[in-house]
């Protein structure tokens, strides 16, 4: 776990003998985070670092959209990316194999090849947003139960205040 911004720059540096993370397991970036600092695959490609990167690319800043979602009455700004990007060219830009994932099914073989290369592999896998799978989120998890509640209690005639206010 990390800052959104940090994913890519805090790989790895074997010096520091951590986990050597990419290398012994997939290092895991959104797309948030990519955008932010997705020019690291340059020190990645320049340095030839046999790093797995797995994108898991929701076309969103997630998990701002979800707080948009259950506090701001779902009036959603700023939150969503076009799905033009191509985060697969990107790595290859850069000098690095890139592989979109296209069924789930993909995933286990590419990620035990990649890992046991010795060259940097980018993998674009697509998902869905955390609107439609929420995250453990203690407080989330509330406020779509108060959610939930206030709806049925509608759906049923009562008059009722929001309990989400
Ligand atoms: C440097 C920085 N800027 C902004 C934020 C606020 N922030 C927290 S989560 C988030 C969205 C992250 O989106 P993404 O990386 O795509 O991950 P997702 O939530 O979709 O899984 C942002 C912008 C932050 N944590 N750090």
């Amino acid at each position: 776990m990390c800052n959104v911004s940090e994913r890519l720059p805090l790989l790895d540096p074997p010096e520091h003998g951590c986990p050597r993370g990419g290398r012994d397991f997939p290092a895991r970036i959104s797309n948030g985070s990519f955008g932010m600092s997705g020019t690291e695959l340059a020190t990645i490609a320049s340095l030839h670092l046999p790093i797995t990167i797995i994108l898991f690319n929701n076309g969103s800043f997630g998990w701002i959209k979800m707080l948009q979602r259950l506090y701001y009455d779902k009036r959603y700004l700023g939150v969503d990316f076009s799905n033009t990007m191509d985060a697969v060219a990107i790595a290859k830009a850069f000098g690095i194999r890139g592989v979109r994932i296209t069924d789930p099914d993909q995933l286990s073989p590419v990620i035990s090849e990649a890992l046991a290369s010795n060259e940097p592999i980018f993998i674009d896998v697509p998902t869905k947003s955390e609107l439609e799978e929420v995250p453990p989120v203690h407080a989330w998890q509330e406020a779509l139960r108060r959610e939930s509640i206030f709806t049925n209690a509608k759906a049923a005639g009562h008059r009722t205040a929001d309990p989400g206010q």
